[in-house]
C-alpha cells in the first residue's frame, strides 16, 4: 500500500479557509494543461476508492509555475505518485493539495477515498436510494479527487469503474462505452471513453440498479445515436414524454441552430435526490426525477411542459456549454443565458408561441425583477463572488436569456443564426467568455454592440418612461430611461433598449406599422406621421426588452388594448396594467368608493370580454385571466405592505368572481365537457376550468367546494385533480380534509406526487397555513435530506405571501429555523431560502424589522457554510 504521508502531516488538520472573494478581473490562465485524465473507481456506497492519473504539460500561455495546485474539498490524499514514484514533498494549502513539478511534462497519480453514503451535500459522488451518482458543477469534482477544478482546464477522460454487480448492475460515465466484463466475488466493471475534451464540472458517473427506456435517433448526417433514459424499475412507464422531448430537441437543434449530436450514445439518468433541476454532463445528463417522469395520472400539464423544457435545456448544452464551455464562472451566463433562450425558443415552437412568451415574462418578473431591485442584485456577468453556487440565479439564467434575445430581435433571425454559427465555429473546443460571444454576434450578425455590452456589466432593471403626445397629424413618443443604483453600482450609464412599438387608431381599431425603436440615450423622442387624433400606444411588444415601462395611461386606453392589441403579449400586458394600476391605487389608499367602483367595473368589463371572446384559444384565455402576483405588485411600490396587497388582491378576485359568476360558471361547464387529451385544446380547457374555480372560490366558497370536490372525484388526470385539491386546500370545508387524505393514500409511495401534497398545503390560501406547515414538518414523510421534499414544504410556504409575511413574523422565523437546521446538511439548498428574507428593505417597517432580525439571528450562528454566510451578509449589508 502506498503510504505517502508522514504521521505529522496526517495529524495536521487542514487550515479552515477564510471565505475569500473571487474577482473576475483577477483571472489568470492555469499554469498546467491536463490533456488526459484516467479515473479508476472501486465503487462502494460506504467507501469508494478513486485513483486519478493525470498527464500534465506546461501551459505556454501562463507564467511558469514550480508546482501545481490541485483543488480538494473534504479530501485527504491516500497516496501521491509523480512520474511513477511515490512522493511526499507535497503540502496542503487549506483544502488544496500542492505538488512540486520542475519539468515540462509530468504524470501524477493520486488516490483518494470518499464516503458517498455520508455525502448529504449532494455535491461530488453521493448515494441516492441505493445508487451512486455525481454532481460536479460547479465545484463538486474536487470532492472526488484532487484536481484543477476550473472550467478552463479541458481534458479527455477515460473512466474505469468496478463494483458489486448485484448492487450496481448498470455502470455509466461520459462518452462512449468501450469495454466491460466480470470480476471476482460477484463484481463487474466497465470502461468509458469521452473523446471530447471537457472541464471537470462535466464529469459524471452513475452506478445502480436501473432500467432504461431505449430508443435511437438518426442525426442530420445520418449517424445513429443510441438514446437511453435510466430510471428505477417502477418508473419506466413514465419516461415516454421525456424520450419524445429528447428526440424533438435533437431535431430542433439541427434545424434551428445547425447543431448535430456528437457521440454514439446519449444517456439520461433520473435521481430523486438532486439539488437543482438537471445537469448537462457530456453524454450523461443527470436529472432530478421531477424533470423526467411524467404521465397524465401523476403529472400536470405544467409538469409535462417543464419536463420538455428541461430535457431540451440540458440537451442544448451539448453545444452551448459543452463543446463551447466557459473560461471561468463569471462567464456562467455565456452558457446559461444562451441555453435558456434556446430552450425557450424550442418550447415556443413546440407549443403556443404567445403563451410561452407570457409565461417566461411572468417568471422573469416574479423571480428576476425582485432580485435586480434587492440586496442580491448583480450583473448577468458578475464581478465577484464568494460561493459560485449562489450565482445560479434568475439574473444569470433568465435575464441572461433576455439579453441574448434582444440581440436576436435587433439582428433578425437570419443574421442571429449567422452570429451563432460564427460563435460555435470560432470557439468549438474552447473555454470562452461573454465577450467572445458578443464579438461573434458583432462579426457574424453585423450588429454594433459597443454600448450594448452594458447589459453584461450593469445590474438593475431599467425603468423606461413613455409619453405619447399628439399635434396636427403627428404623434410623438417621448422616452426616457433610468437604470436604478444597485449594490456596488451607484451610478449607471444609459443602455440601448430595443422597444417594439405600434400605434392604434382608436376610432377604427386599426394598427399602424410596427417599429423597432432603440432608446440608447437618457431621453429621446420619435415622431409618427399620419394620425389625425391621439392614437393608442402599444409598447414593448413581445416584451422586446427586459425593462419596466412607466407611463400615465388612461384606463380606457388599456381597456382598448386589452381587447384589440394583435400582439398577444401586449394584450396580456394591457390587462395586467389595468389591474396593477387599480390595485396599487387601492393599496396606497388613493381611491374613494366611487373611484374604486369605477376601477373594478372596468376590470370586470375587460375580463368579461376575455371570458366571452370566441376568437381566443383557452390557453391564451387562461393567461389573460391570471391576476398579477403579489410579489409583482410589491415591486411596483417603493415600500410594500404585504398584508394590504394580499387583502386588496383577494377582494378584487372575490368581486370579479361574484360579478362574472354566470360567465365563469358557463366557462366551467363548457370546459368540463372536454375529454382528456394532451393537445392544446384539451389542456386549455383544463387550465381555464381550474381558474374559473379559483374565482368562484373567492366569491362563493361553498359552491366552489362542491364543484372542486366533484372535479376531484371525477378527475382522470393530475391537472384536474391537483387543481381541485389546490382550491379545496384554501377553503375551510369538510371536503378539504377528505380529499387531502384521499390524495395522500392514493399516491403514497410516489415521491413526486407526495411532494405536491406537501406543496399544496404549504402554498394554500387557508388562514392556518403556518400551523399546517408546522405539523407537516413532523410528518413521517418529511425529511431535510431530500431537496425536493424540503422545497415542496418550505419553498411553497416562502412564496406564499400570506404565510411568509404573517404579521407576527412567524413565517420569517420558520424560514430562519429551516436555514439553520438545513445548513449543516445541505448548504446549497439552505442558502436558497435566504433571498426571501433579504427583501426586508422594500417591506413596511414592522415586518422589515422582523425579517432583518431573523437574518441577524442566522448571521450570529457559528459555523455557517460559505453559501449561507455569503447570502446573509449580502442581505444585511
Ligand atoms: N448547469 C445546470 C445547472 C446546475 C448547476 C449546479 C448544479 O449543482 C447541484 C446542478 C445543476 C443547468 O443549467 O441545467
Ligand atoms: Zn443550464
Amino acid at each position: 500500500m502506498d503510504i505517502a504521508r508522514t504521521p505529522d502531516m496526517a495529524d495536521a488538520a487542514p487550515e479552515p479557509h477564510d471565505p475569500v472573494t473571487i474577482r473576475r478581473e483577477d483571472y489568470q490562465p492555469f499554469g498546467w494543461l491536463v490533456p488526459e485524465v484516467a479515473l479508476d473507481f472501486d465503487l462502494g456506497l460506504e467507501t469508494t476508492r478513486v485513483t486519478a492519473r493525470l498527464t500534465l504539460a506546461r501551459n505556454a500561455k501562463a507564467p511558469r509555475a514550480e508546482a501545481i495546485r490541485l483543488n480538494g474539498d473534504e479530501l485527504e490524499p491516500v497516496s501521491v505518485k509523480r512520474d511513477g514514484e511515490v512522493v511526499n514533498d507535497w503540502h496542503r494549502d487549506g483544502a488544496d493539495l500542492i505538488v512540486p513539478l520542475s519539468g515540462d511534462a509530468h504524470a501524477l497519480e493520486i488516490v483518494t477515498e470518499v464516503a458517498p453514503a455520508k455525502n448529504t451535500k449532494l455535491m461530488g459522488l453521493y448515494a441516492s436510494s441505493g445508487m451512486l451518482c455525481t454532481q460536479c458543477e460547479a465545484e463538486g469534482f474536487r470532492r472526488i479527487t484532487f484536481f484543477p477544478d476550473r472550467p478552463d482546464v479541458l481534458s479527455t477522460y477515460r473512466v474505469r469503474m468496478s463494483g458489486d454487480k448485484a448492487t450496481f448492475p448498470v455502470l455509466l460515465s461520459n462518452g462512449n462505452p468501450e469495454a466491460s466484463g466480470e470480476g471476482d466475488n460477484g463484481t463487474h466493471w466497465a470502461e468509458w471513453h469521452d473523446p471530447w475534451p471537457k472541464p471537470s464540472y462535466l464529469f459524471a458517473l452513475v452506478a445502480g440498479d436501473l432500467v432504461a427506456n431505449s430508443s435511437s435517433f438518426t442525426t442530420m448526417s445520418g449517424r445513429e445515436v443510441a438514446l437511453n433514459i435510466y430510471v428505477r424499475e417502477g418508473d419506466l412507464p413514465r419516461t415516454g414524454h421525456a424520450m419524445d422531448s429528447l428526440k424533438a430537441s435533437m431535431r430542433w437543434d439541427e434545424e434551428t441552430f445547425g447543431r448535430e449530436y456528437d457521440l454514439d450514445v446519449f444517456n439520461i439518468v433520473a435521481v430523486s435526490d438532486f439539488n437543482m433541476g438537471a445537469m448537462e454532463n457530456k453524454g450523461l445528463n443527470v436529472f432530478n426525477t421531477k424533470y423526467v417522469l411524467a404521465d397524465p395520472e401523476t403529472a400536470t400539464d405544467a409538469d409535462f411542459d417543464a419536463v420538455a423544457g428541461v430535457i431540451a435545456h440540458e440537451y442544448f448544452h451539448n453545444w452551448s456549454g459543452n463543446r463551447v464551455t466557459c473560461r471561468d464562472w463569471f462567464q456562467l451566463s455565456l452558457k446559461e443565458g444562451f441555453t435558456v433562450l434556446r430552450d425557450q425558443l424550442f418550447s415556443q415552437y413546440m407549443g403556443s408561441d404567445a403563451v410561452k412568451r407570457i409565461e417566461d415574462v411572468r417568471v422573469l418578473r416574479a423571480a428576476q425583477f425582485p432580485e435586480d431591485s434587492g440586496p442580491l442584485a448583480h450583473p448577468i456577468r458578475p464581478d465577484s463572488y464568494r460561493e459560485i453556487s449562489n450565482f445560479y440565479t434568475a439574473t444569470v439564467y433568465n435575464k441572461g436569456a433576455e439579453v441574448i434575445r434582444m440581440m436576436r430581435t435587433m439582428a433578425g433571425e437570419e443574421a442571429f443564426r449567422k452570429g451563432s454559427d460564427l460563435y460555435f465555429d470560432r470557439h468549438d473546443g474552447e473555454a470562452a467568455t461573454c465577450e467572445d460571444f458578443v464579438r461573434a454576434m458583432e462579426d457574424g450578425a453585423g450588429l454594433d454592440l459597443k454600448q450594448f455590452r452594458l447589459w453584461y456589466s450593469q445590474a438593475g432593471t431599467p425603468k423606461v418612461r413613455a409619453q405619447l403626445t399628439h399635434e396636427g397629424n403627428t404623434a410623438t413618443l417621448h422616452l426616457s430611461q433610468i437604470v436604478p443604483p444597485t449594490p456596488g453600482q451607484p451610478e449607471k450609464q444609459p443602455m440601448p433598449i430595443p422597444l417594439k412599438v405600434a400605434l392604434f387608431d382608436r376610432a377604427s381599431g386599426e394598427r399602424g406599422e410596427e417599429h423597432l425603436l432603440v432608446l440608447d440615450k437618457e431621453e429621446a423622442s420619435f415622431a409618427f406621421a399620419g394620425f389625425a387624433a391621439l392614437p393608442a400606444l402599444s409598447i414593448n411588444r413581445g416584451f422586446s426588452a427586459p425593462v419596466s415601462i412607466e407611463r400615465e395611461v388612461a384606463r380606457e386606453e388599456l381597456v382598448f388594448l386589452a381587447a384589440h392589441d394583435d400582439d398577444p403579449f401586449a394584450r396580456y400586458e394591457a390587462m395586467q396594467d389595468l389591474i396593477v394600476g387599480h390595485l396599487v391605487d387601492a393599496i396606497e389608499g388613493r381611491l374613494d368608493e366611487a373611484q374604486r367602483a369605477a376601477g373594478r367595473a372596468d376590470i370586470a368589463g375587460a375580463l368579461g370580454a376575455v371570458l366571452r371572446d370566441a376568437a381566443l384559444d383557452d390557453l391564451m384565455r387562461g393567461e389573460l385571466l391570471v391576476l398579477p402576483g403579489e410579489g409583482y405588485l410589491a415591486e411596483q411600490q417603493t415600500v410594500a405592505d404585504p398584508g394590504k396587497i394580499h387583502a386588496e388582491r383577494r377582494a378584487l378576485r372575490a368581486y370579479l368572481g361574484a360579478q362574472l359568476a354566470s360567465d365563469f360558471t358557463a366557462l366551467y361547464e363548457r370546459a368540463a365537457k372536454v375529454p382528456f387529451a394532451l393537445d392544446a385544446e384539451a389542456s386549455g380547457a383544463r387550465k381555464i376550468k381550474t381558474q374559473a374555480l379559483v374565482y368562484l372560490a373567492a366569491s362563493d366558497p361553498a359552491r366552489a367546494a362542491e364543484l372542486a370536490a366533484q372535479q376531484y372525484d371525477m378527475a382522470d388526470n393530475m391537472t384536474d385533480r391537483q387543481g381541485a385539491l389546490m382550491v379545496l386546500a384554501g377553503l375551510d370545508s369538510p371536503e378539504r380534509t377528505h380529499k387531502l387524505l384521499d390524495f395522500y393514500n392514493r399516491y403514497q409511495g410516489n415521491a413526486l406526487v407526495i411532494d405536491k401534497w406537501f406543496a399544496l398545503q404549504a402554498g394554500s390560501l387557508h388562514p392556518n397555513v403556518l400551523e399546517h406547515v408546522r405539523a407537516l414538518a413532523k410528518h413521517p414523510d418529511f425529511t431535510l435530506s431530500n431537496p425536493n421534499r424540503v422545497r415542496s414544504l418550505y419553498m411553497a410556504m416562502a412564496v406564499n405571501p400570506q404565510a411568509f409575511h404573517a404579521a407576527d413574523g412567524a413565517g420569517y422565523a420558520m424560514i430562519a429555523d429551516l436555514i439553520l437546521a438545513l445548513d449543516p446538511i445541505n448548504p446549497q439548498t439552505a442558502a436558497r431560502f435566504v433571498p426571501p428574507l433579504g427583501r426586508w428593505r422594500r417591506i413596511e417597517p414592522l415586518r422589515a424589522e422582523q425579517m432583518r432580525a431573523q437574518l441577524e439571528r442566522i448571521a450570529a450562528a457559528g459555523n455557517l457554510s460559505r453559501d449561507t454566510q455569503e447570502q446573509v451578509a449580502r442581505s444585511l449589508g
